[in-house]
């Protein structure tokens, strides 16, 4: 009989490729290692994938990992929004209120901006200023039941007049477009900014080779991110949008919510608002944030998306 141990067909390879070890590993890691296996194995036979077809493929990983987009691509192919709406269904599940719909954080959030008590000013040190209108929004961070959530630390970040956000696009101060906002005993946060534009997927990147295979734009509505950390409340991670925005209904990064569109007043008298550096009309907008209760210690963590699976 010939030793035929090495040779395999398409299932007996998934078959070994799965259950071959020398260790127990991680359970988990295992299974769910085993099934992306096996769905890839099945797509590569399903759709006749050539050879060259993937190993472009995995030069294209290469390259996306190494130009630090995988979260634009997660965003793109609607992982994180999937996150979300797995997050309200068990939270619907379980009874729990939802409060303020929650909106991906995106791969571009960054810990330790600075920060002030009740109002800050987002746009002072930025060439942003003066670039477009001038947004003042207002409200209160409240919990489940509807009281004020005093001495909450809200951090609020946006891109820039041309769509990039410090830290991730030359040019920027370190913070710039990025503040932490303690609110005060009775819940009220403010702060003035420059209202942002939209955000498009760097041109000539592997997020865009794939987008433009994908007949897709890279487009996000302008929007203002929002991460709200308050002990006993379950951290809140969202987004505002604002108004009008062409892409409003059709974000690349499927992160805008009915619930988040911003009402704008217009043409606001600046008096009562000169400490946040107002001197003409500006735009408008009230918005309170209700924090659900927190259920387990790990509801209340502060940190990024990233740092929190990883213990960063
Ligand atoms: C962004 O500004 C953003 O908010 C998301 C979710 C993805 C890419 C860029
Ligand atoms: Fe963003």
């Amino acid at each position: 009989m010939s030793n035929q141990k090495n040779e395999f067909t398409q299932q007996s390879l998934l078959e070994h490729v799965n259950s071959v070890k020398i260790a127990d590993g991680n359970p988990r890691a295992r299974a769910i290692v085993a099934r992306i296996v096996a769905d890839l194995f099945k797509a590569i036979d399903e759709l006749d994938v050539s050879p060259d077809e993937f190993w472009a493929a995995a030069d294209w990983l290469g390259r996306l990992g190494a130009s630090g987009q995988i979260g634009l691509i997660t965003a793109g192919l609607g992982f994180d929004r999937l996150l979300d709406i797995r997050m309200d269904e068990a939270d619907a599940k379980a009874g729990i209120a939802a409060g303020t719909p929650r909106a991906i954080e995106g791969p571009l959030y960054v810990p330790g901006a600075p920060l002030s008590k009740g109002e800050a000013v987002l746009d002072d040190d930025s060439d942003t200023r003066g670039t477009g209108k001038v947004l003042i929004m207002e409200g209160r961070v409240l919990d489940h039941a509807g009281q004020p959530v005093a001495n909450a630390i809200m951090d609020a970040w946006h891109a820039n007049k041309d769509g990039g956000y410090s830290h991730f696009f030359p040019g920027l101060k370190e913070f710039e477009l990025r503040r932490k906002i303690e609110t005060d005993a009775q819940g009220n946060y403010r702060f003035r900014t420059t209202l942002p534009p939209g955000y498009a997927i760097p041109p000539n990147s592997p997020t865009s080779e794939l987008f433009s295979l994908l007949g897709r734009h890279g487009h996000r509505p302008a929007h203002i991110h929002f991460h709200i950390v308050k002990e006993g409340h379950r951290t809140l991670t969202t987004q505002i949008n604002i108004p009008g925005d062409t892409y409003i209904d059709d974000d690349f990064a499927f992160a805008t919510r009915d619930g988040l569109v911003l009402k704008i007043e217009h043409d606001v008298s600046p008096a009562g608002y000169e400490s946040l550096g107002v001197d003409a009309p500006f735009e408008r907008a009230k918005f309170d944030f209700v924090m659900q209760l927190a259920l387990t210690e790990r509801d209340t963590d502060p940190r990024t998306r990233i740092a929190r699976a990883v213990g960063a």
